[in-house]
């Protein structure tokens, strides 16, 4: 049973989390109505007041939000409390470039540092850690909501925000930082670096490593544990429900905590938004029940998982969501054929290539194209042309047996393709160039 930061909440029976929930949802509810016109309004149009909102039960009769609405509300349409409670904004460009922004009130702020502080414990951290966040600090939630949860539980709390890597190795190793807050990519990047300067996992002192803010593979997973020397956990959230954090990976490492008494999660066909069985792959869907400021409802997050409440060796009885396996609009349709980035990351690292690459799709003369670039191994690098070919080929049949579409890969030399401090630029899809 892992030690958690609180357990009388985090443990709670499912029935007890399923009656918070719905006392806290009934009162959102109403909160929600009183003071959102636009959530009024949206209510309104399928004949809802809150009286109709009794409990958990009841959720599937609200509408929806998604990204559309914050931007057709955009700055501060969707804000449930006046600008003179809100003491912190955040914002989040997305994919495609357009700017949504979200507050919290004073209280917001307060969950947000203790479902972090949860977090930290869960990856056996405790107020004798110093806490390395490499996550930006700025509108991106990353730093913030780590270094808020680090400070919460007493810990030492190290704001070293992302970039200039070989300064971060002399923090990590002068500072003795135990655990590093990153997106995945970049934790990736740090133990290449360190490599590099001759160093190893010996040479800091970190245990655990909280990874999120992008989707990674197990493979990835291993990778940076043998790099870092660490444990690797996820972490899950995104700016719209309140940042990271909003779930949590135990020592299990198969699958995050959904902080239910701050969130409910459903999981809906992306089709026809329909409610899905728990065990069934769909899109998550979020309910604020404790936002003050920006609270929403069932909103959207074109993330893919899974969510399951088979008990969990850690004691912790809220529901788990797996990694997210992609998003919707993530998803490639080359040829026809639904391609996820992560299946060919996958493909690669399973084979022992790092995870520096580049999936570039294009159209040429009315055909999708699919070109895979990715690092030479070392052992590689010194071998006959034919040796490169070779390892080609043997990607390309593995990518074709998975794919069912043919996929030309390039090993291009180390360190050629660009490092992430932040997210990273995996796809480039060119079509959308074009279109
Ligand atoms: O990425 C918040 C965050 C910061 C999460 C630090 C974890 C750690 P946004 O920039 O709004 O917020 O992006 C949210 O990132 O909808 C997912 O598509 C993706 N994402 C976040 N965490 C994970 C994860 C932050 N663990 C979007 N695995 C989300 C896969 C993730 N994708």
């Amino acid at each position: 049973m892992d030690r958690c930061y609180q357990p009388e909440i985090e443990t709670m029976p499912v029935e007890e989390i399923k009656k918070l929930q719905s006392e806290r949802l009934v009162k959102q509810v109403a909160h929600v109505f009183a003071n959102v016109p636009y959530y009024r309004h949206l209510m309104e149009e399928k004949g809802l007041t809150p009286a109709d909102i009794h409990g958990v039960e009841d959720l599937h009769k609200l509408p929806f939000t998604c990204k559309q609405d914050l931007r057709d509300t955009y700055p501060y349409g969707l804000f449930a409390v006046p600008m003179d409670d809100v003491v912190r904004l955040h914002a989040s460009s997305g994919t495609t470039g357009k700017q949504i922004v979200v507050g919290y009130t004073q209280h917001d702020l307060d969950i947000w540092d203790e479902i972090a502080a949860r977090q930290l414990v869960a990856v056996g951290g405790s107020k004798h850690d110093m806490v390395h966040v490499s996550y930006g600090y700025g509108l991106f939630t990353g730093g913030f909501g780590l270094h808020g949860g680090a400070q919460r539980l007493g810990a030492t709390a190290i704001p070293v925000s992302s970039g200039n890597t070989k300064r971060q190795i002399t923090i990590l190793r002068d500072f003795g930082s135990t655990i590093l807050c990153c997106t995945p990519s970049y934790a990736a990047f740090i133990g290449e670096t360190l490599h590099d300067m001759g160093l190893g996992p010996e040479d800091i002192s970190l245990k655990a490593g909280i990874f999120g803010a992008e989707a990674w593979t197990e493979e990835m997973r291993r990778d940076i544990e043998a790099k870092l020397g660490i444990k690797a956990y996820d972490v899950y959230g995104l700016t719209e429900i309140m940042g990271p954090c909003v779930s949590y990976e135990c020592s299990a490492q198969t699958g995050m905590h959904v902080n239910e008494d701050h969130f409910i999660v459903e999981v809906i066909d992306p089709d026809t938004g329909k409610v899905l069985p728990e065990g069934e792959r769909g899109e998550l869907v979020f309910t604020c029940i404790t936002k003050e400021a920006f609270p929403l409802l069932r909103y959207r997050t074109r993330d893919i998982g899974i969510i399951s409440r088979k008990p969990c060796p850690c004691g912790r009885t809220f529901i788990k969501m797996s990694k997210p396996m992609g998003r919707t609009d993530d998803m490639l349709i080359i040829r026809g054929v639904n391609v996820f980035p992560s299946q060919i990351e996958g493909v690669l690292m399973e084979r022992g290539y790092s995870s520096n690459y580049q999936i570039v799709v294009n159209r040429v003369n009315n055909t999708d194209t699919l070109d895979v670039y990715v690092e030479i191994l070392p052992d590689q690098f010194s071998d006959t042309v034919r040796g490169v070919s070779a390892a080609e080929h043997e990607l390309e049949e593995a990518l074709k047996s998975l794919l069912g579409i043919v996929a030309i890969v390039h090993l291009v030399a180390p360190k050629s393709i660009e490092r992430s401090t932040g997210k990273a630029v995996r796809v480039i899809d060119k079509r959308k160039l074009h279109d």
